[in-house]
């Protein structure tokens, strides 16, 4: 039932995880940004089953990193610095180091890796960004599929993309939404309230994302790897 789902998604997690997730240094600590996902993989998984496979495959992806972080010693020259996992940069340089990025063929690498989450993280961000400017009435699934063919589609085979698709129609109505994003309300009177905060939070969320995302595709332009297969 519709207070079951989701009842474990909380918005504020998110938007902690990652705008703890920037140093000042403009360094993305890796821990931080995996558990910032962590939550928005309940907030995928609150939005039904039919996009199951698609919170299947982003905790796969984050566990092929966190499996990585785990299993890699710090060579000498990073011993100082401890984990090469610390941070993006880290991972990018002891990756190139150790000559685990393949620039021409599938590798499984943590750059590789978590360029697909870096993508997958600008279509929440543009699909979120619209649900907060979204007014009654707006299809969600119709805002969903608008963000996908511009951050991720272009990335996706055509038979990903039906599936997506068809995983789009069934996404709940925005008061669901709002449900989902805020809370439950258990007064009438509180709901206009309710989506006021919601709203505010949804925006602050995104801003922390955006902001994340940024440094992100920085660090991933100046190493050349927007393409890594
Ligand atoms: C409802 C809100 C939607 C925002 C969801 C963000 C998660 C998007 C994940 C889509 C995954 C679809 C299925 C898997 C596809 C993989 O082939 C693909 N992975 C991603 C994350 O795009 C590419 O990974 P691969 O095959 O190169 O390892």
């Amino acid at each position: 039932s519709r207070l079951c789902r989701g009842r474990d998604f909380q918005i504020h997690r998110v938007l902690t995880a990652f705008n703890s997730a920037v140093t000042g240094e403009r360094e993305i600590l890796l821990e931080r940004y995996l558990e910032g996902w962590d939550e928005l993989v309940k907030f995928l998984e609150s939005l039904g089953t039919v996009i199951g496979f698609i919170s299947q495959e982003v905790k796969g992806k984050l566990g092929v990193v966190r499996e990585l972080r785990r299993g890699a010693p710090a060579t000498e020259e990073e011993e100082e610095g401890g984990d090469p996992y610390r941070t993006l940069r880290s991972m990018m340089a002891h990756e190139l180091r150790a000559g685990l990025v393949d620039f021409r063929r599938q590798s499984l690498s943590g750059c590789r890796t978590l360029l697909r989450l870096h993508r997958a993280l600008h279509w929440l961000q543009l699909f979120l960004r619209a649900v907060g400017r979204s007014s009654a009435g707006d299809s969600m699934g119709a805002l969903c599929s608008v963000a996908y063919n511009q951050a991720l589609a272009p990335y996706h085979s055509w038979l990903l993309r039906q599936a997506v698709g068809v995983a789009l129609v069934a996404l709940p109505d925005r008061a669901e939404f709002f449900r989902i994003v805020c809370g439950e309300e258990e007064e009438e009177e509180e709901k206009g309230e309710r989506e006021r905060e919601g709203r505010q939070l949804l925006e602050r969320t995104v801003l922390a994302i955006t902001r994340v995302y940024n440094i992100t595709q920085e660090a991933y332009q100046a190493n050349g790897m927007l393409d890594l297969p």
